[in-house]
């Protein structure tokens, strides 16, 4: 996969070089090249940004870096990424699709945004997708980037083992995961629950999927309403 990013603190990427991104750069799993969106600029003060038609607060970020910086990173086939707090809800469904595209480029606004020509000009020539982390508000697309970025690479063949990729399996299936415990058995006199110990593995089973209902009705309701009741099976005893 092939990834460019678009930004004005292309420092701000530093932890893409890190741990299995990092490893994932070196195999050649991932193409990742970050950009500065400031040598799209050709004014003497590399502006980007200006106050918004309309008025009120902040700054809004002009098209024309924008613009030359999208032709000349976005290639035909590439699918452009706007992460943004208007955008829609980023989730383990959208880490899946974009684990399949060839070419993804991000860019980077802050948070009062990008002039809206920018992404309709965009919409034109390739798909383009608005995505929000969540409900609050960062300074800047960059974090959310990092955040994409984790969530896609580890989706991508070759990158994760066995074992992370069943743990993965398990949230898109639209529970959360039951509690997990290592060595020692007995810490300040707290135990590892005798189930995890018992060697059952039909009864482990069992407490798993439990933990994973009773954590899921409490702490998320929205996605314990939303579970498909056909997926409940006959011994799942649900409040
Ligand atoms: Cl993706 N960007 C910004 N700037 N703020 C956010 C966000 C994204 N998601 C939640 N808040």
């Amino acid at each position: 996969m092939k990834v460019d990013i678009v930004s004005i603190f292309p420092d701000y990427f530093a932890p893409l070089e890190l741990s299995l991104i990092g490893k994932a750069r070196t195999t050649g799993t991932l193409k990742l090249a970050v950009h500065d969106l400031r040598t799209w600029t050709s004014d003497v003060h590399r502006t980007v940004d200006d106050t918004p038609y309309g008025g009120g607060p902040g700054m809004v970020m002009r098209p024309e870096p924008w613009g030359q910086a999208l032709d000349a990173v976005a290639s035909p086939g590439a699918t452009l990424i706007v992460p943004s707090p208007v955008g829609r809800p980023f989730t383990q469904a959208d880490a899946h699709e974009l684990a399949e595209l060839d070419h993804l480029v991000f860019a980077c606004g802050r948070y009062e945004g990008i002039d809206q020509r920018v992404i309709d000009d965009a919409a034109e020539r390739m798909p383009v997708r608005e995505v929000s982390l969540g409900d609050y508000v960062l300074f800047g697309g960059e974090v959310a980037v990092i955040v994409i970025m984790e969530a896609v690479t580890r989706l991508l063949p070759g990158v994760l083992g066995n074992a992370d990729s069943l743990t993965e399996e398990s949230h898109a299936a639209g529970l959360l995961e039951a509690p997990v415990y290592t060595k020692p058995q007995s810490w300040r006199d707290r135990e590892v629950p005798e189930v995890l110990r018992s060697g059952d593995h039909g009864r482990i089973a069992r407490w798993r999927r439990d933990q994973s209902l009773l954590r899921t009705a409490s702490r998320r309701p929205d996605m314990y309403a939303a579970y498909p009741p056909e997926n409940l099976n006959k011994k799942d005893r649900v409040a």
